[in-house]
């Protein structure tokens, strides 16, 4: 973001959520930012009802960005959403963001690189589905990719024995820098890190 002057950016993060892939974004990108962290209900693991005070759905993650010099906050939820937004203000000239169009093709219908193209593909669909994605280069999907993956990896059902490129592929995530990062920060602000319920 070129401004000097930043805009407030406040992530509402819920334990054991997917909220975290923000953290690791924000992180990633070095932008700035505020936590506001909630915790489950013990018994039913639900968010807190104070989420609902944040945005009407009730879960994590949301995110609000106040510009410089105003004090009205645009409210953000939906995961892809968020990562759309902070992309598109703070992603530009960086690895996250593939290139969207072909040398000459700028702004033309069918224009769009492959790589542009696969990454708003997995970006809708991995909150449909879990796919196996095998990416060397760090592209936001992976940031997406990584909660049900990470998730997935303390449960039965994924084992290294069974499915030893996708058990790599997620140590590769959890091996990276803005990932531990994104995990450190939230042991320094409550104490532990879990990745999912
Ligand atoms: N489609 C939403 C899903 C948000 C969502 O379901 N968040 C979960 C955490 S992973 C949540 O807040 N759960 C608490 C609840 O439903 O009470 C997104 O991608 O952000």
């Amino acid at each position: 973001m070129a401004s000097a002057e930043q805009p407030k950016v406040k992530l509402y993060w819920l334990e054991k959520s997917r909220s975290q892939r923000i953290l690791w974004l924000l992180e990633e990108l070095n932008v700035p930012y505020e936590v506001e962290v909630f915790h489950r209900d013990p018994v039913t693991s639900l968010a807190p009802p104070e989420l609902k005070k944040v945005h009407a759905l009730g879960k994590s993650p949301v995110l609000s960005v106040t510009p410089s010099g105003s004090s009205e906050a645009v409210v953000i939820a939906e995961s892809a959403n968020i990562i759309e937004y902070v992309l598109e203000h703070w992603g530009k000239e960086t690895t996250l963001l593939p290139q969207r169009y072909k040398e000459g093709q700028e702004g033309k219908v069918g224009g769009e690189t492959e790589e542009w193209l696969r990454y708003r593909y997995f970006m809708h669909y991995a909150e449909g589905s879990l796919m196996i994605l095998m990416v060397l280069k760090i592209i936001a999907n992976n940031i997406l990719m990584s909660f049900p993956l990470i998730a997935g990896k303390g449960r039965a059902g994924m084992s290294e024995e069974k499915h030893p490129n996708l058990w790599a592929y997620t140590t590769r995530l959890e091996k990276e820098t803005g990932y531990e990062k994104a995990v450190q920060k939230i042991i320094e602000i409550d104490g532990k890190f879990e990745a999912s319920i």
